[in-house]
C-alpha cells in the first residue's frame, strides 16, 4: 500500500522528504502521496509538512518498525527471526500461519494494528494502531503438553520484568495471565498450542500491551489502563519489547533446563499481584472464596479457602476475581 511505502520512506531518511522524490520514486500524484500522508495522520504519525522541504516523520523514538526491531533484537541470539507487520487481523493467527508453512522459530511477529485481536475464549482484544505491542511468538518447546499452560507463566514473569526494566512501573502479575498496575490491566497474556499425537508441534505465545493508549472502549474502561496512563508520559515500545524477550529468553533457558517451574517460583510469588489478596474463585462445580498464598511448583495458584482447606487451582479451567476489584 502507498502509505506504508511512504511511511518506509520517511523512515529511512530520518529527515525532510520533498514530494516530488516520493511521486517519482512511487510513480504516484502528488494528490496521492498527500492523501497516503493523511492516513498516516490519522494513524496517530505525526508528520510535519513544509513547503519546500517535503515531509518528515517526527517522535520516530515512539514508532515501531522492522529497522526499530533490527536495531534492538541484532545482539541477542535467542530470537531467529522477527517480523514487523503494520496491520494483521491477529499476531497469534500470523504464527499458525508460519507455523503451517513450516517455520521453525522461535520467530516473532509485532503489529502496529489488529483487526481481530483475540483474547482467551475468543474474547476480544482491543488493538488499535500507533499505541500498543501486539506481538506473538513461534515456538516449538520440548514439553508435555500438559505443562505447556506454565509457558504462560513464565511469560507473564518476563512481560513484567521487561515493564518494570523499561519503564520504572511497578507492574505485577494477576494470575495466570494478566499484567497489572495499580490493580488495572496493562497486558493480557493468550498461550495457544497445536499437538501431534502426544507432544506439542508447536505454540504461540500472544501478548498484549497497552502502552500509550489514552482512552479505552467504554467497556473495558474500568479494569483497563496503559503504562502512558500510570506514568503520565509516553513510552518508547521498541526498548519494552526488547526487555521482554531479553528475560523470557533468560527464564525460559532455567525453565526448560530443570523441567521444572521452581526455579521461578520465588521470583514469580514477588511480582504475584494476587498475593495475600481475597479472591472468588469462579470454579464451574462451585464458586468459592479464600486467599491467594502463593503458586506450586506446577504454576498452579495456592487458594486457602474460608473453611482453610487448601487448593491448588489450575489455569485454564476457573476464573480468579479479586473481591474488592479487579485483583
Ligand atoms: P483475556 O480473555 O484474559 O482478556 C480479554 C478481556 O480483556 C476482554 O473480554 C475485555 O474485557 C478486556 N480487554 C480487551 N481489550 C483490552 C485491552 N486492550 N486492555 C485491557 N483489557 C482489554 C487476554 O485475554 C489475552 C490477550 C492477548 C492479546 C494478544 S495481542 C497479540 C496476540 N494476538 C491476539 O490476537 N491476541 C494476542
Amino acid at each position: 500500500m502507498l502509505k506504508d511505502d511512504i511511511l518506509k520512506a520517511l523512515l529511512e531518511a530520518g529527515d525532510y522528504c520533498s514530494g516530488q522524490a516520493l511521486c517519482e520514486r512511487f510513480h504516484v500524484t502528488r494528490t496521492a502521496v498527500w492523501k497516503a500522508v493523511a492516513r498516516l495522520r490519522d494513524e496517530g504519525y505525526t508528520i510535519e509538512a513544509r513547503q519546500n522541504r517535503g515531509y518528515r516523520l517526527q517522535n520516530t523514538e515512539y514508532l515501531l518498525s522492522q529497522a526499530s526491531l533490527d536495531e534492538a533484537f541484532a545482539a541477542q541470539n535467542f530470537l531467529k527471526r522477527w517480523v514487523f507487520l503494520q496491520q494483521t487481523d491477529s499476531t497469534n493467527l500470523e504464527v499458525k500461519r508460519a507455523a503451517a508453512a513450516g517455520d521453525w522459530g522461535p520467530t516473532l511477529f509485532v503489529a502496529e494494528e489488529q483487526t481481530a485481536g483475540r483474547g482467551r475464549r475468543g474474547r476480544n482484544w482491543s488493538s488499535p494502531p500507533g499505541s500498543g505491542i501486539w506481538m506473538s511468538l513461534l515456538l516449538r518447546p520440548k514439553l508435555r503438553p500438559e505443562r505447556a499452560s506454565v509457558l504462560t507463566l513464565v511469560t507473564a514473569l518476563a512481560v513484567t520484568d521487561g515493564i518494570r526494566e523499561a519503564t520504572g512501573l511497578e507492574a505485577a502479575i494477576k494470575w495466570p495471565n494478566d499484567v497489572v498496575v495499580k490493580g488495572k490491566k496493562v497486558a493480557g497474556i493468550l498461550t495457544e498450542m497445536s499437538t501431534d499425537m502426544d507432544r506439542i508441534e508447536f505454540v504461540v505465545i500472544g501478548i498484549g500491551i497497552n502502552v500509550n493508549t489514552e482512552s479505552f472502549p467504554e467497556e473495558i474502561q474500568s479494569v483497563a489502563t496503559s503504562l502512558a496512563i500510570e506514568q503520565g508520559k509516553r513510552a518508547a515500545r521498541t526498548p519494552i519489547i526488547a526487555a521482554i524477550w531479553k528475560h523470557f529468553a533468560a527464564y525460559e533457558r532455567l525453565f526448560e533446563a530443570t523441567g521444572s517451574f521452581a526455579a521461578l517460583k520465588e521470583r514469580y510469588e514477588t511480582l504475584l499481584a494476587n498475593r495475600n489478596r481475597e479472591v472468588r474463585v469462579l470454579d464451574p462445580d462451585g464458586e468459592y472464596t479464600g486467599t491467594a498464598i502463593g503458586i506450586t511448583e506446577e504454576g498452579e495458584l495456592l487458594v486457602l479457602r474460608d473453611d482453610q482447606s487448601l487448593t491448588a487451582v489450575r489455569s485454564g479451567e476457573v476464573s480468579v476475581r479479586g473481591i474488592y476489584g479487579y485483583v
